[in-house]
């Protein structure tokens, strides 16, 4: 293949505060990779805080995209899902990934964070969402949206290692083959992103330099380096490790800017770390 991989990403366009598909064409663009973007829904800023939010459901754009995409004999290498609009997205989410069934699958299942699932997300839609994480190859909850798709009551106490391991063969019973749950904090007051890698039967640490500060999209942006990585060719480990390290790169940038936390990360200030292709050795075994 002389072109560059080419990856759907199916995701909401939040125009200010730096998430979704604001970041993830960036990145995966300066990764070498080829965005399609699929807008769920086109939104005036996020809905984390930035007061009356203007949101058009994008609910009758995708499938009629995709059967243009198909008479155009386009060809996915990725086929990578985020925030929804509504429900009836999660049945055109899954013709997409009907339609490519050798592209790597990843959903990323936003529906909150901090213990407590976002505005628009109903019960339904998160019922819905574990649907979707059956076909995925690879999903990328937070702590909190691996709770809901547990279906279990979120914990406030930091978990143990066998938790954590518990938890990820749990939701790679689903279907997924590499699970990556990012945010945790471990009993010895660790913060660390996990990986479960199935096949191969091993599981992943990697530490985190913790900040007390939380910006919106940084979800985002770690499913969005992961998911190039693994692209360009990555172990699980490796492409959580460049992942982790990207998320806490940007953070700290902007953290010591001391901007309002609601305006996301300043991602423009460190993109260009992403072609660095730095050798990578932070992960441990899990
Ligand atoms: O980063 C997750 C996200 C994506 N899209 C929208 C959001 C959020 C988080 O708040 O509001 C619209």
């Amino acid at each position: 293949m002389n072109r560059p991989s080419r990856v759907a990403a199916i995701h909401d366009l939040s125009g200010f505060g730096r998430c979704s598909l604001s970041v993830i064409l960036p990145i995966l663009s300066v990764m070498g990779i080829q965005v399609c973007p699929i807008p769920t829904a086109i939104l005036s800023s996020h809905t984390g805080g930035l007061g009356d939010v203007v949101m058009v459901d994008c609910k009758d754009y995708l499938l009629p995209t995709l059967h243009h995409y198909e008479s155009l004999q386009l060809e996915f290498e990725g086929i990578y899902s985020g925030f929804l609009g509504s429900e009836d997205q999660v049945d055109s989410c899954l013709e997409y990934f009907r339609a490519f069934p050798n592209a790597l699958a990843v959903v990323d299942p936003v529906m909150g964070d901090h213990g407590k699932p976002y505005k628009t997300y109903t019960p339904i839609m998160q019922k819905r969402m574990a649907e979707l994480v059956r076909v995925a190859d690879v999903i990328t909850p937070n702590l909190t949206e691996a709770f809901i798709l547990l279906g279990e009551p979120y914990r406030h106490e930091p978990l143990s290692r066998s938790d954590l391991k518990s938890m990820l063969v749990r939701l790679s019973d689903f279907g997924p083959k590499s699970v990556v749950i990012t945010g945790v904090a471990l009993s010895n007051g660790e913060m660390v992103n996990v990986g479960y890698d199935r096949p191969n039967n091993a599981f992943w640490l990697i530490p985190c330099d913790y900040l007390p500060v939380s910006y919106p999209g940084t979800g985002d942006i770690f499913a969005s380096v992961l998911t190039g990585s693994l692209l360009n060719g990555d172990s699980l480990p490796i492409a959580m490790d460049r992942a982790t390290q990207f998320v806490e790169l940007a953070i700290k940038t902007t953290f010591s800017y001391g901007s309002d936390t609601r305006y996301g990360v300043m991602l423009e200030k460190n993109l260009g770390w992403l072609t660095t292709n730095a050798s990578l050795n932070r992960y441990q075994i899990l």
